[in-house]
């Protein structure tokens, strides 16, 4: 099922949705209207029962290019510069934290490039998978800027402080065999297997109890701002509730019973 969009296609196969960006001739290159798209498709996405996992790629050869520096063309060249502060709080500050909360596994399928917003995109989602032909760059530098759109609380968080800096203050463009070695993807699958690949994985995690998944990522992100105590309680809370859900049970089961669980995400 294809629902309509005007910058982006979202495509329900099965269990898993596939949200692509789809303006190939610009690299997929964000504008307002893509982000607001973006928003709404991860939205919906988040509360389809239907899903249970979700796949962001980029249509044709680059997964996304960042800001489209065309965008506030007219802006800069009238030597009006653009309100970046306004832009940003109408646009990304939306949809990255939608990105970042859905409450199902969302795999980032960095098909080809991915630069400046695009990485930050990348970061937002939970699993970062490589084609062999990605390239990587924290752009911002090279245009004057600084990491926005999370890039400069999501990127240290996958690479550590110093790693993210370097990134950050050469804006040095690496190949996905790098990007593996410091931590920025977890896989990376050779361009010709690369669909399959992503789709194996998706339907691998969206087999999985949906309810844990979502819990857990709520769990991991909020725990750096708990002390160990707090953390232990809410581990407990959230514990009693996972307990209560009907894949706890079917994963007892089916294990007692030396089977493979059903888990159904409910
Ligand atoms: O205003 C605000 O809100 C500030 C927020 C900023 C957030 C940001 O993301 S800042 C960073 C913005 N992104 C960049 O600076 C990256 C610019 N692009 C590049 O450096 C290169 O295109 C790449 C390294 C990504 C890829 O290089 P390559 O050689 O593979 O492709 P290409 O030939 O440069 O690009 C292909 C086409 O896409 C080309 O158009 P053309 O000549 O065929 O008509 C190019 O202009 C277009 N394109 C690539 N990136 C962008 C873009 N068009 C608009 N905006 C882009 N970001």
């Amino acid at each position: 099922m294809t629902m309509p969009y005007e910058q982006i296609a979202v495509d329900r196969e099965g269990t898993v949705a596939w949200i692509t960006l789809s303006r190939p001739d610009r690299l997929n290159a964000l504008t307002a209207t893509m982000s607001g798209e973006l928003e709404s498709a991860f939205r919906d996405a988040g509360t389809d029962e239907r899903v249970r996992c979700v796949v962001l790629t980029g249509a044709g050869r680059g997964f996304c290019a960042g800001q489209d520096l065309t965008e506030f063309e007219a802006a800069y060249r009238s030597g009006k510069r653009p309100d970046i502060a306004e832009h940003l709080r109408t646009s990304y500050h939306r949809m990255i934290p939608v990105v970042v909360q859905t409450p199902k596994p969302v795999i980032a399928a960095i098909n080809g490039v991915a630069a400046g917003a695009g990485l930050s995109l990348a970061l937002a989602c939970d699993i970062r998978i490589a084609s062999d032909e990605a390239k990587i760059t924290q752009a911002f530098v090279k245009i004057g800027l600084i990491p926005d759109s999370g890039g400069s609380y999501l990127l240290p968080r996958a690479v550590g402080y110093s790693k993210a800096l370097e990134l950050s203050i050469t804006g040095d463009l690496i190949d996905a065999n790098t990007a593996l070695e410091v931590g920025l993807v977890s896989r990376v699958a050779q361009a010709a297997t690369f669909r399959d690949d992503v789709t194996e994985l998706a339907y691998r995690l969206a087999s999985m109890p949906t309810l844990a998944i979502a819990a857990t990522k709520s769990l991991l992100q909020g725990a750096p701002h708990l002390t160990l105590q707090d953390a232990l309680e809410k581990e407990a809370a959230i514990q009693a509730e996972m307990g209560r859900t009907a894949d706890h049970l079917e994963g007892v089961n089916a294990f007692v019973e030396k089977r493979e669980p059903r888990f159904e995400g409910r």
